[in-house]
C-alpha cells in the first residue's frame, strides 16, 4: 500500500478519456474501432450496422464467472476440511438476491442492466467504457481480502468468509460519475463498518486505504501501460466517519447476482454520496491508516479530482459543468443533487461544506 503522496503530473489527453467520448457515444464507438486498425471507411459501415455494439447478451455473458468454492479451513482438531463441493460453499446462487433494504429508493427509473454493464470505467481493462471487451482472462475466484494496518486484529477473508459472516442485503442507490453519467442500480451488499469491527480499528486509525488487484497479466490495459503512466494499482481512500457510515457498502452482488467482472467482481466499494471514482472496485486489501491515503486519480490530477469529491452541482470540474446529469440508456437529464441527495445521512460529516 502505497502512502507516500506522489509527485503529481498531468496525463497526456490521449492517457484519458476525452470529455468528447462520454459526452458523445457515437465519436468514442469510432475511436475504438480506429484503435482496433479499422480503416475511415470500415468504421463507418460497421457504426451504420451498429454491430460494434455487441448484443446485451454478449456484454452479460463477458463478465460472468464461476465462483470457486474455497476448501473449508481444518477444524479445532487439526482435521483437514472436507473436500469442497458446491452446495456446501456459501454458494452466491443461494445467497443472492438478498432482502431488498426498503429505506432507500432511486427516486427515478432503475437503469437496464445491460445498458450498466456495457458503459463501465474500468482503467485496468480499458478506457473506452467498453471494458466488458477485455475481462476474459481477469479471474476474480478465488479471492481473498487483507484487512490491515492500525487494527487489534489484521485478518485476511476470501468471499466464503464474507458471505457467512456479513449480513447481506439489497440496496437501491443512484451512482454518479464524475463525468456527469449517472445510474440507478440495485447493489447486494454489506456495510463496511461491520467488516471494519470484525478488525477492531485502533483509536488512531482515521482513515481507511483502498487497493485494487495488480495482475497486468489479466488486465490488458495495465500491459499496455506500465508505471509511470499510471499509479497502479488503482488505491482509493475514505475517512474513518465516511466508511462507517450507514451509507457505505461493500458489494459482492448487483442486479441479484454476483458482479459482472466489469462492475468490479468479487467485492467492490460502493459510495453513493462521492463521484463514482470513488467506488474502487476489485478490492484485495482494506488498510486502516492515520494519514490520507495516496489515491489514484487524485495523484493523476489533483486539480481535477479531489480526496473528498463529494457530488456537488456547484462545483464544476476544471474541464465541465457538474450541474446536470444524463442516465445510461435512457438519457434522460436531471439536475444534479448536493451529496447525490444522500445528504440526510452524511452532511454532517461536513459542516463547513
Ligand atoms: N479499480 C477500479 N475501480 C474503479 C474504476 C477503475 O477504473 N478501476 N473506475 C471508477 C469510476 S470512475 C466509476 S464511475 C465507477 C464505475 O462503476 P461501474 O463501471 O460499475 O458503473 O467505478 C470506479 N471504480
Ligand atoms: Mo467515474
Amino acid at each position: 500500500m502505497q502512502f507516500i503522496i506522489r509527485r503529481p503530473w498531468q496525463l497526456s489527453q490521449r492517457d484519458h478519456t476525452p470529455e468528447a467520448v462520454y459526452l458523445r457515444q457515437k465519436l468514442h464507438r469510432r475511436q475504438f474501432l480506429a484503435s482496433l486498425g479499422v480503416s475511415a471507411a470500415g468504421i463507418g459501415a460497421l457504426l451504420l450496422q451498429g454491430c460494434d455494439k455487441g448484443t446485451d447478451d454478449e456484454v452479460l455473458k463477458a463478465g460472468n464467472y464461476e465462483p470457486i468454492p474455497t476448501a473449508p479451513a481444518a477444524d479445532a482438531n487439526g482435521e483437514p476440511g472436507h473436500e469442497p463441493i458446491v452446495g456446501d460453499s456459501v454458494a452466491p446462487q443461494g445467497m443472492y438476491p438478498a432482502r431488498r433494504n426498503d429505506k432507500f429508493e432511486y427516486g427515478r427509473a432503475e437503469t437496464v442492466e445491460a445498458q450498466a454493464a456495457r458503459y463501465t470505467n474500468f482503467y485496468e481493462f480499458d478506457s473506452s467504457k467498453m471494458s466488458w471487451r477485455y475481462v476474459t482472462k481477469f479471474q476474480p475466484s478465488p479471492w481473498t481480502v487483507e484487512v490491515d494496518g492500525l487494527c487489534a486484529k489484521p485478518r485476511t477473508f476470501d468471499l466464503d468468509d464474507l458471505h457467512k459472516l456479513m449480513p447481506l442485503e439489497e440496496r437501491a442507490y443512484r451512482h454518479r460519475c464524475v463525468e456527469t453519467w449517472a445510474m440507478c442500480v440495485p447493489w447486494t451488499g454489506f456495510r463496511l463498518s461491520e467488516l471494519l469491527k470484525l478488525v477492531e480499528p485502533q483509536p488512531a486509525a482515521k482513515f481507511v486505504a483502498f487497493e485494487t488487484f495488480d495482475r497486468p497479466s489479466q488486465a490488458p490495459h495495465r500491459g499496455a501501460s506500465p508505471p509511470p503512466s499510471y499509479p497502479w494499482p488503482y488505491t482509493e481512500g475514505l475517512t474513518i466517519a465516511e466508511a462507517t457510515n450507514e451509507l457505505t457498502l461493500l458489494a459482492t452482488g448487483m442486479y441479484g447476482h454476483t458482479l459482472l467482472k466489469q462492475h468490479g467482481a468479487p467485492v467492490r466499494l460502493v459510495v453513493p454520496w462521492k463521484y463514482g471514482f470513488k467506488s474502487i472496485k476489485s478490492i484485495v486489501r482494506i488498510t486502516l491508516a492515520d494519514k490520507p491515503p495516496a489515491t489514484f486519480w487524485n495523484t493523476l490530477m489533483p486539480d481535477e479530482y479531489d480526496f473528498e469529491a463529494n457530488v456537488n452541482p456547484h462545483v464544476s470540474h476544471p474541464r465541465w459543468s457538474q450541474r446536470v446529469e444524463k442516465m445510461l440508456g435512457s438519457g434522460e437529464k436531471h439536475p444534479t443533487v448536493i451529496y447525490n441527495g444522500y445528504g440526510s445521512y452524511v452532511a454532517d460529516l461536513y459542516p463547513k461544506a
